[in-house]
């Protein structure tokens, strides 16, 4: 399963997810051996492999004849893929999806490895050791497409208010696979309204195909009301329909407007929390039950908004936000660069790669509200700056419908507050500042509203938080006790709440989670335990406190 939803009734897939995967490892005690292994998984989920870092190979057998597309939602975090030997595609970066292709392959059997590899060397510039863990495997979904000559790539949409309803516009693209132009009809409904055209496809190239299309009365998404529609296109010839694909998406528009973030014209308030994809049992490949518990979590807790730290989400996950109306700020990969690290020869390619497939991929999602680049890198210089100026003109020019931004640890040095939409900052006060929250965030609201750039916009606190190491209880509230982490949150939430201009928080962080032994900090646990829950989602004593706090604040403000 890789979407909550059919996405072709023509075009045939079928889900290579399951237990038919061997996998070996390359190096360690084991290397050369061949262990029985699930997809989507993490290896570290092997007993034997539970601290592997290296490279390894994945393989099974698959029937195929024809063209055929390996579509491959996430693997963890470099990936060369091979039919019978023959090397198809390769791609890195554990949290964005990839496709291989292959033409005329003949009817039969054929031998299907991935190779896998999650070391860190210089050739990996964004996967680095970090305050989170960057686990090894095919870690999200995979899918074999039996493809005719043409098939559409994608389907974009954007839903657009006017004044007598609603706008939807439409981008179709079109991929000719054969060595000949094709003609062909596209047909392209959109929330029931559909339209077909002839189309002439240029031999092994690429078409597009745009319209707009009009309604009067359709129901919008909301967070109280996340109504979904579908768009979906099909492809024919004389000898009928061969290839389809179906999308969903919402009516609903985000704007800034002043300080204010609107979601269909009404002014939010963000009750949201940050969250990594990681869980002891399963690493970072989460099944949809647990995907759906966070969520159920996020909601119980009163929240309204999820940020995806560090990284590019499974879609599983935005289909859920997109049915439970939950909002979402997802950002591409990328966490506490400093320039020396922003200057890895590989650094601007890899994340401008995540960038590009992490907006083409979820387009359409009606939850992603903000797009988010480059937390805590070095925003701070004027190279780094320059990285950022780049990467949000990269964004302007892939989707025009959503404000951008950047999750600042620079506080006073921030340089680049003229380049996002949104002003966002990561604030520690009562944690590793000893200041109360409402002092500190005054005056760095202040500071911001007398720069260029920075007065004017929405403002955001996308992280704070205080540590607890679940289970240690201390009435005296020292560090780490869930009693200090509940005193601290209840005054960091209040005093955020109350700061005139901020248009909400994200609580760093919804669970705690594993980081990397070979990061320089390290934690206790080697866990960062600023969750809300703990690794295994039992709630710390700071819980009631926060859905309290949440559960008061209504999700929109007059
Ligand atoms: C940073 C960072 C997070 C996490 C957090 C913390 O702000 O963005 O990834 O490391 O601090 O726990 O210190």
């Amino acid at each position: 399963m890789i979407r909550t939803f059919c996405t072709n009734k023509i075009r045939e897939s079928e889900s290579l997810n399951g237990s038919d995967w061997m996998f070996s490892p390359d190096s360690g005690q084991h290397r050369g051996q061949h262990f029985p292994i699930v997809v989507p998984g993490c290896w570290e989920s092997l007993p034997a492999f539970s601290n592997y870092r290296g490279s390894g190979c994945y393989s099974r057998l698959i029937e195929a004849a024809g063209n055929i597309r390996l579509v491959f939602k996430g693997v963890s975090h470099t990936a060369d893929i091979y039919l019978d030997g023959e090397h198809l595609a390769h791609h890195y970066n554990a949290y964005t999806a990839f496709s291989a292709i292959a033409l005329n392959v003949p009817s039969g059997e054929h031998k299907l490895e991935v190779r896998v590899d999650n070391s860190f060397s210089e050739v990996s510039a964004l996967h680095v050791p970090n305050d989170y863990y960057s686990y090894g495997g095919i870690s999200r979904g995979v899918v074999l497409e039996h493809l005719e000559d043409a098939f559409i790539e994608y389907l974009h949409v954007i839903p657009q208010k006017t004044a007598t309803g609603w706008d939807a516009a439409v981008t179709v693209q079109v991929r000719n696979l054969s060595s000949q132009t094709l003609p062909t009809t596209l047909c392209c409904e959109v929330a029931g309204q559909a339209c077909s055209e002839p189309l002439v496809l240029p031999a092994n190239g690429t078409t597009q195909w745009t319209q707009t299309y009009s309604f009067t009365d359709v129901a919008e998404w909301d967070i109280e009301a996340p109504n979904l529609h579908y768009l979906s296109a099909e492809l024919s010839d004389t000898e009928g329909t061969y290839d389809d694909l179906i999308e969903r998406f919402g009516f609903r528009e985000i704007l800034t407007e002043g300080k204010d973030l609107l979601l269909n014209g009404k002014k939010l308030r963000i009750k949201g929390f940050c969250r990594h994809e990681d869980h002891p049992m399963f690493g970072c490949a989460l099944p949809l039950q647990a995907i759906a518990q966070d969520i159920e979590i996020v909601k119980d807790l009163g929240g309204n908004a999820i940020r995806t730290v560090h990284y590019p989400n499974d879609e599983l996950f935005l289909d859920l936000c997109d049915e439970q109306g939950i909002l979402v700020w997802e950002e591409n990969h990328a966490r506490g660069l400093s320039e020396e690290q922003m200057r890895n020869p590989h650094f601007e390619e890899q994340a401008e790669q995540v960038i590009r497939e992490m907006i083409n991929d979820h387009f359409n999602h009606p939850s992603i509200f903000i797009w988010g680049i480059l937390n805590e890198c070095a925003s701070e210089t004027v190279f780094g700056r320059s990285c950022y100026e780049k990467q949000f003109d990269l964004i302007q020019h892939l989707d025009t419908s959503r404000p951008w931004s950047t999750a600042s640890c620079k506080m006073k040095d921030e340089l680049c507050l003229d380049l996002s939409t949104v002003i966002s900052y990561n604030i520690y006060p009562e944690w590793y500042v000893p200041l109360p929250t409402g002092d500190f965030l005054a005056d760095l609201y202040d500071w911001v509203q007398t720069q260029a750039g920075g007065q004017d916009k929405p403002f955001l606190i996308t992280e704070v938080g205080a540590g607890a190491v679940y289970g240690y209880r201390n009435p005296a509230a020292p560090k780490w006790s869930e009693e200090y982490q509940r005193q601290a949150l209840e005054a960091q939430i209040s005093a955020i709440f109350a700061q005139d201009g901020c248009s909400g928080i994200f609580i760093w962080q919804l669970t705690d989670v594993k980081v990397s032994s070979e990061w320089f900090a390290n934690r206790p646990r080697s866990m960062n335990n600023k969750g809300v829950v703990d690794e295994y989602r039992r709630g710390k004593l700071a819980y009631d406190t926060v859905q309290k706090l949440f559960r008061e604040q209504p999700s929109y403000v007059e």
